[in-house]
């Protein structure tokens, strides 16, 4: 279990005085928003207020490295936008920004129950929705929905759950753990000099960008340690991301066709016989099959799909295949398209085949005493079984709906517009702004909600064009540096640090997600709240399983936690504590059953994007171009930081990357507006012409909004006038219903004649002004 000891090397406590300030320790999540990360910050804060923010030293991963959305906290916490103060309005104004008065949470949560009792009473409960967006505190774990709310339509909004679920659903079936992390010794007490541990000949990054998006738990900054100590870099990409202009060898693929260069891969390293023997013949299920299925992709024909030279697929195969030990760490852009299940059972039989599961330097799996099902969701006791029944989506959907215990996302939006099988009438968005960033076709969830939707809530540090435009109360979130809370790198799978977020301020009336959660949930469930004295309690119970009690652990700030390879010959995957793993057959199954059994193909295949240059070759003359959109950046965390201005200014305007070749044809200037387009809708942005994309693709940043403009409709903060998802359809999922194509579509693209940026950068420049 976790040791509770040998981090704080450097010796410093959780909380120390220097030169007059007060110096609290603490390893954050969100918000900012973050993923659970927990990067080590030391928070200088004086007559609680915040002075300034430092890396932490002490830090066993990040070692004192920040990115700027915390290094700027500052302005984040600060920020003349930010509300601190629970607000309310009445139903007949929303989307009124002028509108909003301040009360107090006892109003708040009054009107709240109020409505929540009313609705209920003459819908149920299955009419409310919490909207959720990403991994954050609060929308983790789910207690918000199931205890707080009881809604059995928890709901991500973002089209087939593209983000991660994917992922973690294709490991399971295969693997029988969550996403398979890779190694950077994060656990180990000597870190990358611990005895136990390898470095890594070889790194694959497959549509995945660490550096800038720290996905997922994983610290980006590992990767360059590991660069430090030789690792090569194979990059697959259809960018040059600044890792990939750094690879050995860069796999610049047309977006989307990732399956077909995985079962390419595969058929080199099998036909070469490049295969680990003894792997394949002790732990692997239906090695023949695979091996049969491949060769239907020869490297000629995936060269012709994909577009990458024959003998660079070869050299990346053989290359992978040859490192002992080979890690491979693959990302979002696998998950945002219907076929990315296919691509991801291909990436998980290159890490099995090549035996580098469970190894040191290569994927560490989580322990089955570990992972999410260590935590109690409550969602049995707090739903109820017959409600969890009327879950939207799990008639068409059930593997997606059972799997992560979600509506399904298009399916609601469907019935948010249809009130079939029942009406939605109660919303509540816990991390979540589907206007601006989450979801596929905004301005349609936008026009279902508005009319379905008879009550809605919020809690967030700002408002944003959802709440305005749907809510009637508003409630003050804090910053992970005004909170006491806890995560878990990777979320729990591939566990490999527990962070403690320490309080060191307080701002006006804002309560983190948990408090708010017991809070609100006391009045709303208060049976499901009985047993927890206090907030610390249900900290306790939610993140902790009452293993170790936070009051003590988070002097600790970081634990590094045991782990263990080779547990499939140790008994450590399965529940029976039988060597093997979690899987029907006990072993890593190249075959899936489990795929099987819900009636897809149990070995990946190939299928183009439902739009592509290959699949409608007549959309062509229309839309020439292959779209990939949001690839993250360092500035901002999805529609987050447009408000901060240390962040903003280091990328003032949503950018569309487009080669020079391509620019100069059709006129577009750098830094000139223009407009993308196709069959279901268009956005503006600016252009930034560059070599990163080659001539057929454009590549358009995701989640803008203007903070500094019109809050009221419908204008909504700008939110419709530059969201690149008015370009993405819903209902364009795989068969089980995961994956969306957010980053393979068609477009074009024209230089506008109109120069926004004249009214646009005076806006900001007095916005910013009256920040400072
Ligand atoms: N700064 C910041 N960090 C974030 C976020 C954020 O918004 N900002 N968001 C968080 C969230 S929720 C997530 S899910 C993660 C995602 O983070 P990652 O998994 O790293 O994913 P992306 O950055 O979206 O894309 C990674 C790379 O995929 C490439 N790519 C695009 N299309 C394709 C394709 O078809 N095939 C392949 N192989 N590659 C392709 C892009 O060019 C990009 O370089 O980031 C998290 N971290
Ligand atoms: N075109 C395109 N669209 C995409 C993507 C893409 O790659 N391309 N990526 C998609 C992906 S992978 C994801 S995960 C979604 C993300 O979508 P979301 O997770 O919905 O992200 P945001 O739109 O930033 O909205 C989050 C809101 O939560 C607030 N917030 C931040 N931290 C916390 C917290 O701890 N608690 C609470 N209560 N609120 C918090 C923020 O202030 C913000 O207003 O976007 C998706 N949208
Ligand atoms: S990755 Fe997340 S937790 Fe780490 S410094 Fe950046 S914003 Fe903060
Ligand atoms: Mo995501």
């Amino acid at each position: 279990m976790d040791t509770l000891a040998a981090v704080n090397d450097l010796g410093k406590p959780w909380r120390y005085e220097e030169d007059g300030l007060t110096v609290t320790r603490t390893a954050v999540w969100s918000p900012p928003g973050c993923h659970p990360v927990g990067c080590g910050l030391k928070l200088y804060t004086k007559d609680n207020k915040l002075i300034r923010v430092e890396g932490d030293e002490n830090h066993p991963v990040t070692q004192g490295r920040l990115c700027v959305r915390c290094i700027s906290l500052k302005d984040y916490v600060y920020n003349k936008s930010r509300i601190t103060y629970p607000m309310k309005r009445e139903r007949q104004y929303r989307g009124q920004a002028d509108k909003w008065e301040r009360c107090t949470w006892d109003e708040a949560i009054d009107i709240i129950e109020k409505n929540y009792r009313e609705i209920t009473a003459k819908y149920g409960r299955e009419s409310i929705i919490l909207f959720a967006g990403t991994g954050r505190e609060g929308g983790t774990l789910n207690p918000y929905g199931s205890m707080m709310l009881g809604t059995p339509n928890y709901t991500y909004t973002q089209s087939g759950y593209a983000c991660y679920v994917p992922r973690l659903a294709g490991t399971a079936y295969m693997l029988g753990v969550t996403y398979p992390e890779i190694d950077y010794a994060g656990g180990l007490p000597g870190r990358y000099d611990d005895p136990e541990y390898q470095v890594p000949e070889v790194l694959v990054l497959w549509g995945k960008a660490p550096l800038e998006s720290n996905g997922d738990g994983f610290f980006g900054h590992a990767v360059i340690d590991l660069m430090k100590r030789g690792t090569r870099l194979i990059v697959v990409d259809p960018r040059v991301n600044w890792l990939a202009s750094r690879a050995d060898v860069h796999l610049r693929l047309r977006s989307g066709t990732d399956a077909a260069l995985g079962m390419a891969m595969l058929n080199v390293i099998i036909s070469e016989d490049l295969y680990d023997h003894d792997f394949v013949k002790y732990w692997c299920y239906g090695f023949e099959e695979l091996a049969e299925r491949v060769k239907e992709m020869p490297v000629e024909k995936a060269a012709e799909i994909t577009g990458i030279p024959a003998d660079k697929i070869v050299e990346a195969a053989r290359m992978y295949a040859a490192a002992t030990p080979a890690a491979l760490q693959w990302g979002l852009a696998i998950d945002q398209k219907a076929n990315g299940m296919q691509a991801g059972q291909c990436i998980v039989a290159l890490m099995a085949i090549t035996g580098n599961v469970d190894v040191p330097g290569g994927q560490i799996l989580a322990d089955i005493n570990f992972g999410l099902n260590e935590v109690g969701f409550g969602i049995e006791e707090g739903v109820g079984k017959e409600l969890m029944d009327k879950m939207i989506g799990l008639d068409k959907y059930p593997v997606y709906c059972n799997t992560i215990l979600n509506a399904h996302a298009d399916m609601m939006l469907e019935t948010c517009e249809t009130g079939k099988p029942y009406p939605i009438k109660f919303g509540f968005y816990a991390g979540n702004n589907l206007m601006s960033c989450t979801s596929a076709e905004p301005k349609r969830w936008h026009d279902a909600l508005v009319k379905t939707l008879d009550f809605c809530f919020t809690i967030d540090c700002f408002m944003t064009p959802s709440a305005e435009a749907t809510c009637e109360v508003f409630l003050p979130l804090a910053a992970a540096a005004e909170e006491d809370g806890v995560s878990f790198t990777h979320y729990s799978g591939s566990p490999v640090t527990t962070n403690f977020m320490n309080q060191a301020f307080t701002t006006g009336e804002a309560l983190s997600d948990i408090e708010a959660c017991f809070k609100v949930g006391k009045r709303l469930n208060p049976h499901m709240f009985e047993e927890y004295q206090d907030y610390h309690d249900f900290i306790d119970h939610l993140r902790l399983s009452r293993k170790l009690r936070f009051e003590e652990a988070k002097k600790e700030v970081t634990i590094q936690r045991d782990v263990k390879y080779y547990k499939y010959e140790t008994g450590d995957l399965r529940m029976d504590h039988s060597p093997g793993f979690n899987t029907p057959t006990g072993k890593v199954e190249l075959y899936s059953t489990v795929f099987e059994q819900f009636g897809e193909d149990p070995l990946p295949y190939y299928e183009e994007p439902q739009y592509s240059p290959v699949n409608t070759p007549e959309l062509l003359a229309q839309y020439p171009f292959v779209l990939t959109t949001g690839a993250r950046t360092f500035a901002f965390f999805h529609s987050e930081n447009r408000q901060v201005p240390y962040c903003r200014e280091l990328n003032p305007d949503p950018l569309l990357e487009i080669n020079p070749k391509t620019a100069k044809r059709l006129g577009i200037a750098n830094g000139q507006w223009c407009e993308v387009w196709n069959q279901f809708g268009s956005a503006k942005l600016k252009a930034k012409v560059s070599e990163v994309v080659d001539e057929q693709t454009i590549h358009a940043q995701h989640g803008w909004w203007f903070p500094e403009e019109e809050g009221s409709e419908p204008n909504l903060y700008g939110t419709f006038r530059s969201n690149i998802n008015n370009l993405v359809p819903n209902f364009h999922t795989g068969k089980l219903g995961f994956g969306a194509p957010f980053k393979c579509l068609l477009c074009n693209v024209r230089p506008l004649d109109e120069n926004l940026d004249t009214d646009m950068n005076e806006i900001w420049e007095k916005f910013k002004r009256e920040d400072q």
